[in-house]
């Protein structure tokens, strides 16, 4: 067996739906990035302008191959809306279970070890998954495991795009698999469609600082107020444009057993959460994505959700909220209560 095919199966081995292999040269569509940087569609994410990310090389000289994996999450249909009496939540399918940053290393580690034993030697390398300054995408869709849709999400024709991406970066040459070339789109536009932000833009990048994922998770200051209906019940992360992709509704993908939904997550009460004190929420968010947006990120969305929602039982726990330490908390609890009376004033 060639070492290539030894370190895939390897891959397999610990858990990884997918796994090919690149060349280091730049990614290709970095001029599209350049200009999409250039447009500021970034946003405040101002990490993304790192100049590496032009080249891997930049990033490990040694570079002669990329090995890119993939590892599978929940489909967002298995968790059915709740539909009980107090408002619910929703929160992106990939942040269900264990926060993959800290679930991969272990494994990505592990397959470095496992390449250096094969080898007889140490081999230069340096692996990411999401936070490294990498293409991800782009080097995936060059190493053969998928299509970049117009929802601008990497998609594999068995396994749809419920995946999330890493990479190992070797100084030692690997059999480069051919690029995924096709076009799997064709005439569809349904994500285009269903957007909730129309934030999807006709050259497979969307504007960032519209999207709920991006208004969500990295953005740490206000929603722009004309945003906030959009919200809906999302409360960290948005899974939409993945949803009503076709490429999801056939897929046939185990996920892994780290990203199993925790009791709850899927779909919170919204009126407990908004009450969580910092200890509780750090608590409950201990191992999980949610922490990322901090206490203050989530209840702020929390608080838009119950606005949106337009029920009057969230009417006593946002008032609390007025009251909370947090500027960002108490603004977005004043918004959403008018919202509530609003709706309420129109219905008398
Ligand atoms: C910044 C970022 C975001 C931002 C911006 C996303 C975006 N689409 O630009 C926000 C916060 C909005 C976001 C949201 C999400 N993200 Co994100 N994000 C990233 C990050 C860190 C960088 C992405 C980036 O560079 N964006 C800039 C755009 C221009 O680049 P791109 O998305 O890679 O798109 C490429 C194509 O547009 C291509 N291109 C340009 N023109 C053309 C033309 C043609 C014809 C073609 C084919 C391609 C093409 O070139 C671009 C550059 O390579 C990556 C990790 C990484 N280091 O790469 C994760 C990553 C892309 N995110 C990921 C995930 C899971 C998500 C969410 C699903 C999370 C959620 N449920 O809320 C959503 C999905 C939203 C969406 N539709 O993209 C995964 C995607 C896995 C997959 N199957 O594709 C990644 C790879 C993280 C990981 N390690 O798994 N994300
Ligand atoms: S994640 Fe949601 S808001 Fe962002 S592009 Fe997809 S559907 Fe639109
Ligand atoms: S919904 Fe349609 S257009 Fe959008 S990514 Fe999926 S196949 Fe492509």
């Amino acid at each position: 067996m060639s070492l290539t095919q030894a370190v895939k199966n390897e891959a397999r081995r610990l858990g990884f739906s997918l796994a090919g292999v690149t060349t280091p040269e730049s990614p290709p569509h970095w001029p599209a990035y350049e200009h999409w940087l250039s447009m500021g569609r970034h946003g405040s994410m101002d990490y993304l302008a790192d100049p590496r990310r032009a080249d891997p090389r930049l990033v490990l000289s040694e570079c002669r191959s990329i090995l890119v994996l993939a590892v599978s999450y929940p489909d967002p249909e298995s968790a059915a809306q709740n539909k009980g009496p107090r408002p619910a939540g929703r929160v992106a399918a990939y942040a269900w279970g264990r926060d993959y940053h800290l679930v991969l290393p272990k494994r990505l580690k592990t397959l470095a070890s496992f390449i250096e034993t094969q080898v007889g030697s140490p081999v230069p390398h340096c692996w990411y998954t999401d936070t490294g300054p990498l293409l991800e995408r782009d080097l995936a869709q060059r190493a053969g495991l998928g299509w970049i849709g117009k929802n601008t999400c990497l998609i594999h024709p068995k396994i749809g795009s419920y995946f999330l991406l890493a990479e190992i970066l070797l100084g030692i040459e690997l059999e480069p698999d051919v690029p995924f070339s096709a076009d799997r789109c064709g005439r569809c536009t349904r994500c285009i469609t269903a957007c909730p932000t129309g934030c999807i833009l006709p050259d497979r990048t969307l504007d960032a600082r519209r999207c709920l994922s991006y208004l969500t998770i990295e953005n740490k200051n206000e929603i722009p107020p004309d945003l906030r209906p959009q919200l809906g019940n999302r409360v960290f992360g948005c899974d939409i444009c993945q949803q009503v992709c076709p490429w999801n509704r056939f897929a046939n993908q185990e996920h892994d057993p780290a990203f199993n939904a925790r009791p709850g997550l899927p779909n919170p009460d919204l009126v407990a959460e908004l009450a969580l004190r910092p200890q509780e929420f750090n608590r409950k968010f201990k191992d999980n994505p949610v922490l990322r947006s901090k206490r203050r990120g989530y209840l702020r969305n929390v608080a838009v959700a119950l606005g949106n929602s337009g029920q009057p039982a969230a009417l006593p726990a946002l008032e609390r909220a007025v009251q909370d330490n947090e500027p960002l908390i108490r603004e977005h609890a004043v918004w959403a209560l008018e919202q509530i009376r609003k709706d309420k004033r129109n219905q008398e």
